[in-house]
């Protein structure tokens, strides 16, 4: 199938971990996708060009229309494919509050027990380039030894978490929500494929937690859907002939007043905190899209989701 501006696009890295929880969700969906293979340190002039300045990875692009974070892509993707969905069993919603408790709790333990861990420390894995890369990306210090240190200790945080996950699997069920997998277990399944790719040793834990080892299998089994390839110059050329589809749209329930056509600065509230200025087209509470043009790209509609995000008048 030659790509379009309906194609999704996936601009990701195969050892990202917040691109493996995009990619669970494009197998649960059984969708067909192409793979944009980024940079894993800056600079990422083609990413930039697209979000114009957000740089972490995964970013989905569907024509002209770019969403940053894998919240409001996961988002996207059960809006334009909603069946099969991603809010299984009792989940209606809830959902994307177990996706901030495995972005924000479960992957920082992970991050210091797999980087940690490691037999020389962070140094093993993260050259000189990587560690100015991720000292930028955080502004604090990337101490190899503080994550040796931390790293006996966190893996306690990350048993004691994955232990929830061996109780909510007690009663037998096949996913976290019973008999259908889902956004809870494309989010909490992620980190265990992130540190089985870069440091298994560190899921000797599980050897106690037979139930969730078991579970990371029928997730890893799940796939992800149909991969082609893609160009990141391929990916530009076909934002650069679409047409953004969002809508103009005011949301007279926004807390400060936000207005489409209002000029904003979007940024992250964790890492990575680029701003993104550009012009509101529509908002609601969970979601910000703004437009901007870029030489390479022409006119982008940028798509952010409200939780881990701030949105500024600028
Ligand atoms: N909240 C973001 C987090 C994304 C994130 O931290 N991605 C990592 C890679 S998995 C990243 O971008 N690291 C820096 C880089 O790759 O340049 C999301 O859910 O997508």
């Amino acid at each position: 199938m030659p790509a379009n501006a309906q194609s999704i696009i996936l601009h990701q890295y195969d050892v990202s971990p917040f691109s493996e929880k995009v990619r669970v969700v494009l197998g649960i969906k059984g969708l067909e996708w192409y793979a944009c293979d980024e940079p894993v340190i800056m600079p990422k002039p083609e990413l930039t060009a697209l979000t114009g300045g957000y740089r972490k990875i995964p970013v989905m692009q569907i024509g002209a229309d770019i969403y940053c974070d894998s919240q409001i892509i996961i988002r996207e993707l059960e809006s334009r494919f909603p069946s099969p969905s991603v809010f299984v069993g009792g989940d209606k919603g809830l959902g994307y509050g177990i996706g901030v408790w495995t972005d924000r709790s479960i992957f920082m333990n992970t991050v210091t027990v797999v980087f940690g861990g490691m037999a020389d420390g962070a140094n093993e894995l993260a050259n000189e380039a990587f560690r100015k890369d991720r000292e930028a990306l955080t502004g604090r210090p990337f101490d190899a030894n503080a994550m040796k240190m931390g790293a006996p200790m966190m893996a306690e945080q990350l048993r004691a978490q994955l232990d929830w996950i061996e109780h909510q699997l007690a009663d037998g069920r096949t996913f976290l929500m019973g008999a259908d997998a889902g956004i809870a277990d494309a989010s909490a399944y992620y980190n265990l494929a992130f540190a089985r790719w870069v440091y298994p040793v560190s899921l000797k834990i599980l050897e106690s937690l037979p139930k969730v080892a078991a579970w990371e299998k029928r997730v890893k089994a799940i796939g992800h859907g149909t991969r082609h390839e893609m160009s990141r110059e391929e990916a530009l050329d076909i934002a650069k002939a679409a047409t953004s589809t969002e809508k103009p749209h005011t949301d007279p329930n926004e807390p400060n007043g936000l207005k489409s056509g209002q000029r904003v600065t979007v940024m992250a509230d964790d890492y990575g905190r680029d701003p993104i200025v550009g012009e509101l087209v529509s908002s609601s509470a969970q979601h910000v899209a703004i437009k901007r043009t870029d030489e390479r790209v022409g006119e982008v509609t940028v798509h952010f989701p409200r939780v881990g995000f701030f949105v500024m008048p600028s």
